[in-house]
């Protein structure tokens, strides 16, 4: 990558030290970094030893099969057991592990002795309905409790389950419950949605007409409402609610499949990324551990994500409990009943450590800074981010206006693959800069290359690789291993270099600021300009909220550069924002970066976890008809866009 394309996130030089107090209290110190250096096989083993296993392994690592790792060879554990039964062990048995928070302002405690109550049920029912170790369970569940119970109970039993989000349609879970020939889905009749409720007994009832691995759908109710009922359905409160609380956790292997979780490809058919039990609970606990700094006694940790989505599963599920954790789960949206729900709801279980995304954090700035200033944040001690890049505007506005200008933020980059997180900064240790996802954990390495896998030095930019194994690490995906091997390990085969997709560079200091996927990435009269940095410099301009930026096509540039931009509440367009927009990004990046055309829009295209569909803008900026936009949150988003643009169809 050219270096003009880096100088505007480099000019970032604002830098935020950890608060003295939490560097001194902090669970992990900056020698881990030096420790991890000098043994990382004996570091990760150390982290392992953080969990209660059965058997003791015998090998740290084989990496003989690559890219195939074995972590923790012929060691054996219970994850159930790790993330429940071994707090209420510990005596901790009445500590609260979740506070449900319904949409509807209903609220659940669940403490540590009721939660192996209740997994241990479910265990039980599940094997009463002939569910066995190495079985395949699809989970299509709403923001509830019962998701957590049904993931542990698979958990417990050794089955593997595949969560399929509960927004997806009724022909995307039908493929992902053929593709991993699930036995048993567990579903609701419904949950709670901006004000209303969604049925989602009825879309499950139409995937499963037509697959027929499933043997029985267990159906946990939650809004009451009236369903259909078939031969195959059994209620969780029948199954569940008649079985015994006694259940002996069984110890697995290290490798046993734990779940498979799919994700979508560039191209076709998702991908069924297969985790394992051993190195990813390790992974998914010392991570929680070290950077949320959790504290469980004292602290009460929420993770906005939903369970659907692998965030859900490392740090709303395993990473969490097995930390033994107090946590918040909330079903709803951020602006049901009112756009201040997420810090009312922080307000009243005193939140300390948050975890969302940038695509909210832009869209709570959009709403004004006077919404969370009507609430008592003072509880926060500590901010996460994950999903996206997040730009230094946004990143300053949530430390300042969510944190109080107190809090540590911290940017974690990882993927479905990784499972893990993989880049971030340690909270009470890294001096953190806005934007920048900083380095690699302890026990973690990465790099920049340029495209035929040379490192490039500090100040340069390139493909992201991950060039050592990690305990989290994909295994395969689901029935198509060369596919593992194509997507992630063909490119560095040579090097023996992981390729996350993902653009980044490296500044003066090494520090690491992921630029979006590959695919971002223009080419403008033969610059590369990722679209993260053009988007930063838009959002660097107070008028404005959020912005996306694409490459369109161009017969004399190549690409030119086309950006949608949201203005904050209160904002007017107008002729003169189009030029000064255009001046901004010039000025904070070089005229190379100024966009073509700037479309002030209302909303912008994102799928259902935050992400913005470039590729669907791009669609609109070379005038094209629309690609497919079934993944997308809102679908009415993309006629309001081309509503707007004068020369689009
Ligand atoms: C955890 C998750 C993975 C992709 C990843 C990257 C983007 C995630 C990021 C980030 C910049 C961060 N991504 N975190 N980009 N900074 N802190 O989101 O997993 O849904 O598989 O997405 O998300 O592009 O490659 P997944």
């Amino acid at each position: 990558m050219s270096n003009e394309a880096l100088s505007n996130l480099l000019r970032e030089d604002r830098r935020f030290a950890p608060p003295a107090a939490f560097a001194a209290d902090a669970n992990v110190k900056a020698d881990a970094y030096a420790e991890a250096e000098a043994d990382r096989e004996a570091f990760w083993a150390k982290q392992a030893s953080r969990l209660s296993w059965d058997t003791e392994w015998s090998e740290v690592l084989d990496w003989s099969g690559k890219p195939v790792a074995k972590w923790f060879v012929g060691g054996k554990l219970n994850i159930a057991y790790n993330c429940v039964d071994r707090h209420v062990e510990a005596g901790n048995g009445d500590r609260v592990a979740i506070h449900f928070e319904g949409e509807p302002g209903d609220s659940r405690a669940i403490t540590y002795a009721e939660l192996k109550d209740e997994v241990s049920k479910a265990a039980n029912a599940l094997t009463e309905l002939g569910v066995r170790q190495g079985d395949r369970v699809a989970i299509y569940m709403p923001m509830i409790p019962e998701t957590a119970v049904a993931m542990l109970a698979c958990a417990r039993i050794g089955a593997v389950h595949s969560v399929v989000f509960a927004a997806f349609s009724p022909d995307a879970l039908r493929a992902r419950i053929e593709d991993a020939g699930a036995k048993l889905l567990i579903t609701a009749d419904g949950y709670h949605r901006r004000g209303g409720t969604v049925n989602l007994k009825a879309n499950a009832d139409e995937a499963v007409t037509g697959a027929e691995t499933i043997e029985n759908v267990l159906v946990v109710k939650r809004t009451g409402a009236d369903v259909a009922w078939g031969a195959k359905d059994v209620w969780w409160h029948d199954a569940v609610g008649a079985a015994s609380t006694e259940h002996t956790p069984e110890a697995f292997d290290s490798e046993n499949p734990l779940f498979i979780l799919y994700t979508s490809g560039t191209t076709g058919k998702p991908k069924g990324i297969l985790h394992t039990t051993g190195g990813y609970l390790t992974q998914a606990s010392y991570t929680h551990h070290a950077v949320f700094d959790l504290k469980p006694e004292t602290d009460v940790y929420w993770c906005t994500a939903d369970v659907g989505w692998v965030t859900g599963h490392s740090y709303i599920v395993y990473g969490p409990l097995s930390n033994g954790a107090t946590e918040v789960m909330y079903e709803g949206t951020p602006d049901t009943p009112h756009q201040g729900r997420f810090w009312e709801i922080v307000q009243k279980y005193k939140v300390s450590l948050l975890y969302t995304a940038p695509t909210a954090i832009r869209m709570f700035a959009k709403w004004g800074d006077d919404i969370p200033a009507k609430f008592d944040l003072s509880s926060l001690r500590l901010l996460g981010s994950v999903g996206e890049p997040i730009n230094p505007e946004a990143w300053i506005w949530y430390r300042k206006n969510i944190g109080g200008d107190r809090t540590p933020v911290v940017d974690t980059w990882w993927q479905t693959e990784t499972g893990a997180i993989m880049i971030s900064p340690l909270p009470g240790v890294t001096e953190a800069k806005p934007g920048s996802a900083m380095r690699p954990l302890p026990g973690i390495s990465a790099n920049v290359v340029d495209k035929d896998g040379a490192i490039v030095e500090n100040g340069h930019g390139g493909l992201l690789v991950l060039d050592k194994p990690w305990p989290s690490m994909a295994r395969g995906i689901w029935g198509d291993q060369q596919r593992f091997v194509d997507t992630y390990w063909a490119r560095f085969a040579e090097q023996g270099y992981y390729f996350a997709g993902d653009g980044a560079k490296k500044d003066d200091d090494g520090d690491l600021w992921l630029l979006g996927r590959v695919d971002d990435i223009m080419l403008v009269s033969g610059h590369n300009i990722s679209t993260t940095e053009v988007e930063s410099a838009l959002v660097s301009y107070p008028a404005v909220a959020e912005a996306a930026v694409v490459g369109a096509k161009d017969e004399t540039t190549g690409q030119r550069i086309v950006a949608f931009v949201i203005l904050r509440a209160g904002e007017q367009e107008d002729t003169e924002l189009d030029a000064a927009l255009k001046a901004h990004v010039s000025k904070e990046i070089g005229p190379i970066a100024k966009p073509k055309q700037i479309q002030i829009v209302a909303e912008l295209p994102k799928t259902r976890s935050g992400k913005i569909m470039r590729r669907l803008l791009k669609d609109v900026a070379e005038d094209r008809a629309v690609g497919d936009t079934t993944t997308l949150a809102d679908s009415a988003v993309m006629d309001l866009i081309k509503a707007k643009l004068p020369h689009a169809t």
